[in-house]
């Protein structure tokens, strides 16, 4: 229970920081957005890992609140990028609690108009499982998130119990394919197979597809060839310090 009560402080005293994954245009190698992702260093725990500590958020109810200052920290950051002229994307995270909350919809339009964000640059990501599990109150909830602009991304795709055809009815912009597919892809036969359907599949349905995961240049190729959109991945960056972005911009070829 010291990490329960460790966090509860953390999100009295807003103790946590964002990094930042980009992500890569596969046509013209540009940088088009980034993955916002928690970080927590506590005083006495040291850095706790969002895999640890975000089920705990969950089971104690903290969830809500450290979401909601994830969404207004990267909002504010892509919203300064955007006035240093870097127009790129933010992904966030949302947990299914967050989602599934009567409130969600206004709180993201509430974050949208407090930051200044363009809508368009806003995307949010929630897991497959999650969208299956909740399907017939997700519905209606993905539709308002349309309506004020932002983008919507399933994360993990490929790892749920996806029937697939929730995808007909969710009006979802972008697939990110699981990292357990693209790890091995210059190798894998059936990874390459997998990987393949999904990049036609999403381009039949009109949505985007990025590869998450991405951590061999031996996978560029097969990737672009296939013209999956976007890429992600430890090839590229690790997660970094809002200020890394910048540089990072000016530094791709
Ligand atoms: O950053 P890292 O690889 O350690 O993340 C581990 C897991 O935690 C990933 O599944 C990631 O989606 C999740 N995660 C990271 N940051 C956030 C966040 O801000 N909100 C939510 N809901 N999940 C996050
Ligand atoms: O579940 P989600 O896709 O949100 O998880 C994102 C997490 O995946 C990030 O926290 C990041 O640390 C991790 N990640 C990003 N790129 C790579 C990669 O190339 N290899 C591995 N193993 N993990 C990655
Ligand atoms: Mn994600
Ligand atoms: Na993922």
């Amino acid at each position: 229970y010291l990490l329960e009560k460790r966090l509860r402080l953390a999100v009295e005293n807003q103790s946590f920081h964002l990094e930042f994954q980009p992500q890569i245009s596969g046509a013209d190698h540009r940088l088009v957005g980034t993955e916002a992702l928690i970080r927590w260093k506590d005083d006495q725990l040291g850095h706790v890992p969002p895999a640890r500590f975000l089920p705990v958020a969950e089971e104690s109810g903290l969830m809500n609140r450290i979401g909601e200052w994830v969404l207004e920290e990267a909002c504010r950051t892509a919203a300064s990028w955007q006035k240093e002229g870097l127009s790129i994307r933010m992904g966030v995270n949302i947990s299914p609690s967050q989602f599934q909350r009567a409130d969600f919809v206004q709180t993201v339009s509430a974050v949208l108009a407090k930051t200044g964000l363009a809508p368009e640059l806003l995307d949010l990501e929630i897991t497959e499982n999650d969208l299956l599990y909740h399907q017939d109150s997700c519905l209606h909830i993905l539709q308002r998130l349309k309506e004020i602009g932002v983008k919507l991304s399933i994360d993990d795709f490929g790892t749920g119990f996806s029937s697939l055809s929730y995808l007909r009815q969710f009006p979802v912009d972008t697939l990110k394919i699981d990292k357990s597919f693209i790890k091995e892809v210059y190798e894998n036969k059936n990874d390459q197979a997998i990987v393949t359907s999904i990049i036609q599949l999403a381009h039949n349905m009109e949505m985007r597809v990025i590869a998450e995961g991405v951590e061999e240049q031996q996978s560029l190729p097969f990737l672009m060839e296939r013209n999956c959109d976007e890429l992600q991945g430890f090839y590229y960056s690790r997660p970094v310090p809002p200020e890394k972005i910048l540089l990072f911009h000016k530094e791709l070829p």
